[in-house]
């Protein structure tokens, strides 16, 4: 039987256990570049069997918050090459989450003040988080505008040049590719973001053309055994919505088997917040047999709301990885408190976007 703390072999990468810190932002990194307090952070969760970085840009077009970490400049390269060197000196592993955050974004934040890119130009009706005069707020994201077709290869070659600079500069074990969350891929694969009458909106074939588009330049770059991918099939996170997720996700899922994927990462229900969101239905297993069906091998990590004891039913239950988010932000030593069935510290969600240690690195472990 499958127990969170066994090693495990997922694409190229040894785990030392089944534990995963999911991708958390925390708009530390001024200029986009991490520093060596992030390097501290990351190192400090290290016993986890793999680290998935906060979202990181693969270009300015793709920035949409505040102080949050590139991949396309060389300090935001050697910022993060500190990190990675930081953790294996710990003896983890960490792959990088790559991101494009499409319509999720302020003009502030954009290439010369341009309009945030989109599928189609229609405003997300969400918040963005910008940083003047030191203090953080929530702001509404600025109207985009649609991108045009012939955009997409530059974009697609963004996300293949950010793989490529994560595994050889910036020393990662591998990359996740951000699928998930209402964000640029995302925005093209769900009716309430794409209008597109082109090739890439309409048919479900169409929507789904730039994940995988995307995911096949990034596995052709760094090797299937290195690129994750995360997906949020019902997640209303970033004012997203699809009119059928089941028969999305099911053509999603087929087509990504044959590339040889290390991992398939879902986010079950509404993004840190409820496993199941009214209205939106979904059957998971059913996603999963799918992948499996289509001959998917790669690991199957599930992530949403997880304590001890729901994460073993997962294993049980064919989930081969668990991911951990806010428990890893309070939690450096999460797998050690699993393990012996510890209380957790309580996080503080106060301090989870912006600012400096407090919150960051000065949580206590058990010992
Ligand atoms: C919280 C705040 C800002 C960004 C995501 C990258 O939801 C994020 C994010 C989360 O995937």
């Amino acid at each position: 039987m499958k127990s969170l703390f066994d090693p495990v072999q997922v694409g190229a990468l040894h785990l030392s256990n089944r534990v995963v810190m999911a991708p958390l932002t925390r708009n530390r990194s001024p200029n986009a570049v991490p520093t060596a307090l992030t390097a501290q952070y990351y190192a400090q969760r290290a016993s986890a069997g793999l680290l998935i970085t906060e979202a990181t840009a693969i270009s300015h077009q793709g920035q949409g918050y505040a102080d949050v970490p590139g991949l396309y400049g060389s300090e935001q390269l050697a910022g993060w090459k500190r990190v990675t060197h930081a953790v294996h000196e710990r003896g983890g592993r960490i792959v990088c989450q790559l991101w494009h955050v499409g319509r999720v974004s302020h003009v502030t934040l954009q290439p010369d003040g341009g309009k945030p890119v989109a599928p189609s130009a229609i405003t997300a009706r969400t918040k963005t988080f910008l940083i003047e005069d030191g203090g953080g707020s929530f702001v509404p994201t600025s109207e985009p505008r649609a991108l045009d077709a012939s955009e997409l290869p530059g974009i697609v070659q963004d996300f293949r040049n950010a793989a490529r600079h994560a595994i050889a500069s910036a020393g990662f074990d591998g990359v996740e590719i951000h699928g998930a969350n209402g964000y640029l891929l995302d925005q093209f694969l769900k009716t309430g973001a794409n209008q597109r009458k082109d090739d890439y909106g309409g048919s479900i074939a169409n929507r789904a053309r730039l994940l995988l588009e995307v995911t096949r330049a990034v596995v052709e770059e760094i090797g299937a055994g290195r690129v994750g991918l995360r997906l949020s099939p019902v997640t209303p996170a970033n004012d997203i919505v699809d009119a059928d997720p089941q028969a999305l996700f099911d053509y999603v899922v087929r087509q990504l088997a044959p590339l040889g994927l290390a991992y398939v990462h879902v986010v079950e229900g509404a993004t840190g917040g409820p496993r199941e969101v009214e209205g939106r239905p979904f059957d998971y297993d059913a996603l999963r047999r799918a992948w499996r069906e289509a001959g998917g091998k790669g690991a199957w990590m599930v992530n949403n709301g997880y304590d001890k004891a729901l994460a073993q039913k997962a294993l049980e239950h064919e989930a081969d990885l668990v991911a951990f988010g806010r428990a890893f932000i309070a939690n450096p030593d999460l797998v050690e408190r699993l393990r012996a069935n510890a209380p957790w510290n309580p996080w503080d969600s106060k301090t989870f976007y912006g600012g400096g240690e407090k919150g960051y690195t000065d949580y206590p472990t058990l010992k």
